[in-house]
């Protein structure tokens, strides 16, 4: 019944852990882990997995997580109580409340963004191990292109939560990637600044992290990721000129994100010269979004992955925001099919054996329109001027950077 075969050349694996969507942030926090049911049953309705080698991947270790968590953040994620649980109310005990409430602060656990939720500990292993096990299929040969849309939580910091992220799946598995490849190119066009990972590869020439942001400090999270923020500006630092930035207004078009995409990621390719590619695909930059402020449609998002795939470099693809499930779905499937090349075979209109089919009104459009997704579209507060200027900023940047 399905056209979908088996790439041919070249092994593409998808790496998920079915537990992991069973986890609840709160009933009105806008991440839903469920988006990972959505997006794995589109993947499943166009029979993609035919195409790819599919692994139910294990939670990571303690030890694997260690490799850029602290101890004592970890200890505190993994038997800090979930809210809605009552702290330990021994009377005259009151040591230990204090200790919790005291390691929330410090950890930035706890608030609205990174509340302590049941098996929160669980959840976050299971997102490093999924984005773990694709670095190793990357590492050691066995795919080509490696996907783990549990991942991308690209703003946990080496000891403290952030931004509905604790545990950097990203960092985790670009620090693999080392092991086994001499420079690891990190992009990100999920519509938040990839603060995380730009700061934990600030120091080295080995990786050179893209972020693509809504920039607006004060106003949108997380505030960093300016034009001329490039990493460390001391000349000793071998990480100086490693972090690239493209600040960017509400509205931009697939057209214009397409063209600066491919400005800057050409040129960062040629001067950079990376072995593999880390490409972090949150789907918050879509039009629709509940967060995002970009009039990206699935076409334009999925450009992006379809550049990067040309550069025929070995890849890891992880998720990362996006907070309309129904537009995370449809984004994420149809760049499971650029990735096994059947993005000209997919049915435009979502099969209607589809489970949750429902779920994707618009006639169960794969593509809806801006028309379909807003009514109106957000206005667009990107100039030619200012676009071309940011492409001018990276290309002398890139100057400095020869490998
Ligand atoms: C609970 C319930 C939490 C409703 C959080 C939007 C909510 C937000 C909520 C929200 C929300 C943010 C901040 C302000 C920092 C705070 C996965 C000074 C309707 C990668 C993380 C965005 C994005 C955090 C994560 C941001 C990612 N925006 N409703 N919270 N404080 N936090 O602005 O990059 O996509 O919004
Ligand atoms: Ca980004
Ligand atoms: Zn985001």
């Amino acid at each position: 019944e399905y056209n979908i075969v088996r790439p041919k050349g070249y092994t593409v694996s998808y790496h998920a852990n079915p537990d992991m969507e069973k986890h609840h942030f709160g009933q009105t926090h806008p991440m839903k882990p469920w988006r990972l049911t959505l997006t794995k049953s589109l993947v499943c309705s166009y029979g993609m997995p035919f195409a790819m080698d599919n692994y139910v991947t294990r939670a990571a270790t303690y030890e694997e997580l260690n490799a850029f968590h602290a101890n004592d953040y970890l200890d505190y994620l993994g038997t800090a109580p979930a809210e809605d649980q009552p702290r330990d109310n021994d009377n005259n005990n009151t040591t230990s409340n204090s200790a919790g409430v005291q390691g929330e602060v410090r950890f930035n656990l706890g608030g609205s963004d990174c509340p302590l939720f049941h098996g929160l500990y669980d959840y976050c292993s299971m997102s490093g191990g999924c984005s773990l096990d694709a670095a190793r299929k990357i590492c050691n040969k066995q795919s080509d292109i490696a996907i783990s849309w549990g991942g991308g939580l690209h703003h946990a910091k080496k000891s403290e939560a952030s931004g509905f992220c604790y545990i950097n799946d990203i960092v985790l598995a670009i620090l693999q990637l080392l092991r086994c490849y001499p420079r690891v190119l990190y992009i990100d066009i999920d519509v938040h600044h990839g603060d995380g990972v730009e700061e934990a590869f600030f120091s080295t020439d080995r990786v050179m992290t893209v972020s693509f942001h809504k920039y607006a400090p004060e106003i949108f999270f997380p505030g960093t990721g300016g034009l001329e923020d490039n990493g460390p500006k001391s000349e000793h630092n071998p990480g100086a000129h490693h972090a690239i930035n493209v600040p960017l207004n509400d509205g931009i078009t697939d057209e214009q994100y397409e063209h600066l995409f491919q400005s800057v990621i050409g040129k960062v390719n040629e001067h950079f010269r990376p072995s593999v590619i880390a490409l972090q695909c949150g789907a918050d930059s879509l039009a629709g979004d509940r967060l995002g402020r970009f009039n990206l449609q699935v076409q334009g998002h999925g450009a992006c992955v379809a550049f990067c795939k040309k550069l025929g470099l070995p890849m890891i693809i992880f998720g990362g925001g996006g907070y309309t499930p129904r537009n995370v779905a449809r984004a994420w499937a149809y760049e499971t099919s650029i990735a096994i090349d059947c993005q000209d075979k997919i049915d435009p209109v979502i099969p209607t054996h589809a489970p949750w089919r429902e779920h994707f009104h618009h006639d169960g459009a794969l593509f809806p329109t801006l028309e379909q997704i807003l009514g109106e579209p957000r206005a667009n507060r990107n100039t030619q001027k200012r676009l071309g200027e940011i492409v001018q900023h990276v290309h002398e940047q890139l100057r400095f950077v020869s490998h």
